[in-house]
C-alpha cells in the first residue's frame, strides 16, 4: 500500500539539490534537505507516541521546520491540525480537546499555558519557535534523515482544519489524502505550475490557502518558494524580482497598489498573480491591471472543499467572477430551501461536489448530514450565480460570516462573548466595508435597563480571550436592535446603518 500524499508531494524531492525554500535571511533549504528534515520529524512524532491517525495540533510561527512538520505528519500517517497563530489559550483549549490531540506543538512562550490543556487529553507537548528551534527540533535532530512512509489510503485523513460554526461551535473539517491531492493536481495543471516557478509565499500556513493551495501545489510541481514569515510589504517589494508567481488575499493586492514602488517594471517578469479567500473588488482587479498590465486570477474555495473554481489561465479572467469549476469539480446553484437546481443566471445557494470535498465534520455527524447532501453535493453557504458562459460569481453569503483580511469571523462567537459581559443586555455583530481588510467587525450593544457598559473593560477582556483579528473595531451603543415582526434581528438593515464607519 502506498501513501498518496507522500508519493506525489514528497518522494520526488529525494536527492533534488536545488532550492525549495528561500528564506528572508538569504538562507535556502533544498528539496532534499526539506525531505530529510521532514523524515527526522516523522521519527520524532513516532518517538512522542503519535500513532497512525492521531491528531497533531500545531500552533507555531511560519518557518521551514513548521512546514516540515506538516510533511512529517503526512509521512508518519498522522493528522495535521494547524491553528491560527493569533488564537489565545482560551480559544486553543477547545480545538486541542475537541480533536483529542495526541501531540501539541507550540511556541516555547506558550508552554505554561498549553501544558494543562494538553494534559486534559493526555497529549504530549513539544515546542518550535519562530527561528525553528525548540524541543521538537532538538528531538528531530537525533534521528536519521530516512523514514519509511506509513501506508495510507486515498480516504484516510491527512488534516483536520477547524472552521468556526454559525452557531458558535467550531467544526473540524476532515480532509483526506484524496481531497488534498486531487485539488493540488487540478490547480497545478490549471495554473501551469512547473519546477521553474518561484512562488512568493507571504500567506500564513495554518489555513487552506497558504498551506494547501500554495504549498501543496509547489510540492507537487517541485518549484521553489520565497517563504516569508508573514505579509511584509518591504520584503515583498524587494523579493518580487526573484519570483514568477504570487498568491494572496485581496488585502495583499490593495496594499501593494497603495505603494508607488509597486510598478509595471517591478512585475513585468511575473507569470501569475492569484487572489482568493475573500472577494476581490472589480475595482481592485481593474486598478491592478491598469498599474501592472497583469490580470489577477481570482479563484474560489473554502476549508471544507479546498478550491472549487478558478478563472482561466488562458482565456478571459473576468473581474467580479471566480471563473469555472476546476477539473473534476461540479457546481450547481440551488434553491436554499428545497435544494432544487435553479435556471442559469439565477441567484441561489452554491453546491459543490468532487474529490476535493471533505468527508465530514469531526465528531459532528448531524452537522455533516445537514451540509453534505446524500448525492455528494456540499452546501457552501455562499450565494452565487452562473452566467450563460459558465462563469460563477459569488454574490453574497447565506451564512452569517465576516471575512476580514481573509480571516473568517463568525458574528455568533463574538455576540456570545459580548452578551456575557456585565451591563450588556444583548448584542449584534456585523461586518462593514473596510478599506484595508475588505470587511471589519462592528459590535452594536444594548445596555441592561439599569446598567452601564464599560467598553474599556470589554476590550481588555476581548484582548485576553479573542484572537486580535476578531476584535470589534467599532462599537455602537443603542436602545434596541432593529427587529422584524418575528423578532429576528435585521442584520441587513444594520449593515446599511453602519456601512460608512470605516470609510475615511
Ligand atoms: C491582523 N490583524 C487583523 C487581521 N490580521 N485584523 C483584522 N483582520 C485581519 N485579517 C490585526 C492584529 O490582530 C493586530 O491587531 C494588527 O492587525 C497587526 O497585526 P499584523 O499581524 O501585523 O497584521 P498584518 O500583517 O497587517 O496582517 C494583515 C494580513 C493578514 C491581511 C496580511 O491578516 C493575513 O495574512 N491574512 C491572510 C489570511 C488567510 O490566509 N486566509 C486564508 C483562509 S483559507 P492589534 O489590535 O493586536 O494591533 C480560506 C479558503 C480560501 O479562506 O478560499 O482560501
Ligand atoms: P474558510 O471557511 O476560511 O475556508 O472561508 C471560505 C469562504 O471564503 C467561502 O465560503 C467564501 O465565502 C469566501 N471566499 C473564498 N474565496 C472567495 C472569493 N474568491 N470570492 C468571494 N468569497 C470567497
Amino acid at each position: 500500500m502506498s501513501n498518496p500524499l507522500f508519493d506525489a508531494l514528497l518522494a520526488p524531492h529525494q536527492g533534488k539539490e536545488s532550492s525549495f525554500l528561500i528564506l528572508p535571511d538569504g538562507s535556502e533549504v533544498t528539496h532534499s534537505a526539506f525531505l530529510g528534515l521532514a523524515n527526522q520529524m516523522a521519527h520524532a512524532l513516532r518517538a512522542a507516541d503519535v500513532g497512525v491517525g492521531d491528531r497533531v495540533a500545531v500552533h507555531v510561527e511560519k518557518t521551514a521546520p513548521a512546514l516540515a512538520l506538516y510533511a512529517a505528519c503526512i509521512t508518519a500517517g498522522a493528522v495535521f491540525l494547524p491553528l491560527n497563530t493569533a488564537y489565545t489559550p482560551a480559544e486553543l483549549s477547545y480545538f486541542i480537546t475537541d480533536a483529542d490531540a495526541a501531540l501539541v506543538v507550540c511556541d516555547p512562550s506558550e508552554l505554561a499555558a498549553l501544558t494543562p490543556i494538553a494534559e486534559t487529553c493526555k497529549a504530549a507537548i513539544l515546542t518550535l519557535d519562530a527561528s525553528g528551534q525548540g524541543s521538537l527540533a532538538r528531538a528531530a535532530a537525533q534521528h536519521p534523515t530516512e523514514f519509511t512512509p506509513v501506508p495510507r489510503g486515498q480516504n484516510d485523513l491527512a488534516a483536520l482544519l477547524y472552521t468556526s460554526g454559525t452557531t458558535g461551535r467550531s467544526k473540524g473539517a476532515m480532509l483526506t489524502h484524496e481531497n488534498l491531492l486531487s485539488n493540488a493536481r487540478a490547480l497545478a495543471e490549471e495554473w501551469r505550475f512547473t519546477s521553474d516557478d518561484v512562488l512568493l509565499h507571504a500567506l500564513p500556513i495554518f489555513h487552506s490557502h497558504g498551506l494547501f493551495v500554495a504549498c501543496n501545489v509547489s510540492l507537487l510541481a517541485g518549484n521553489a518558494m520565497i517563504f516569508l514569515p508573514k505579509f511584509d510589504q518591504e520584503a515583498i517589494l524587494q523579493l518580487l524580482p526573484r519570483a514568477t508567481t504570487m498568491m494572496g488575499v485581496p488585502t495583499f493586492y490593495t496594499r501593494l497598489l497603495e505603494d508607488a514602488r509597486f510598478t509595471r517594471d517591478l512585475v513585468a517578469h511575473m507569470r501569475l498573480f492569484v487572489s482568493g479567500s475573500a472577494p476581490l473588488l472589480a475595482e481592485t482587479h481593474l486598478a491592478f491591471e491598469g498599474r501592472t498590465g497583469h490580470r489577477i486570477l481570482e479563484r474560489y474555495g473554502m476549508t471544507e472543499t479546498n478550491m472549487n473554481t478558478s478563472n482561466p489561465y488562458t482565456g478571459d479572467r473576468r473581474a467580479g467572477t471566480v471563473g469555472f469549476p476546476l477539473k473534476g469539480v461540479e457546481v450547481r446553484v440551488c434553491d436554499p430551501e428545497t435544494h432544487v437546481e435553479l435556471p442559469t443566471g439565477e441567484i441561489g445557494m452554491l453546491h459543490v461536489r468532487g474529490p476535493n470535498v471533505f468527508c465530514g465534520y469531526w465528531n459532528m455527524p448531524e452537522k455533516t448530514r445537514e451540509e453534505l447532501l446524500e448525492d455528494g453535493f456540499f452546501i457552501t453557504g455562499d450565494l452565487a450565480k452562473i452566467d450563460a458562459d459558465g462563469y460563477v460569481s459569488i454574490v453574497g453569503r447565506g451564512k452569517d460570516l465576516i471575512i476580514s483580511g481573509g480571516f473568517n469571523i463568525y458574528p455568533k462567537e463574538i455576540e456570545m462573548f459580548l452578551d456575557a459581559q456585565s451591563g450588556v443586555k444583548e448584542s449584534a455583530v456585523i461586518g462593514a466595508p473596510h478599506p484595508d481588510f475588505g470587511e471589519s467587525v462592528v459590535a452594536v450593544l444594548v445596555p441592561e435597563a439599569e446598567g452601564s457598559i464599560d467598553l474599556d473593560a470589554i476590550l481588555a477582556l476581548a484582548k485576553a480571550e479573542l484572537a486580535g483579528f476578531k476584535r470589534p473595531r467599532h462599537f455602537a451603543i443603542v436602545d434596541a436592535l432593529p427587529r422584524n415582526t418575528m423578532g429576528k434581528v435585521q442584520k441587513a438593515e444594520m449593515r446599511k446603518t453602519y456601512a460608512d464607519v470605516f470609510q475615511a
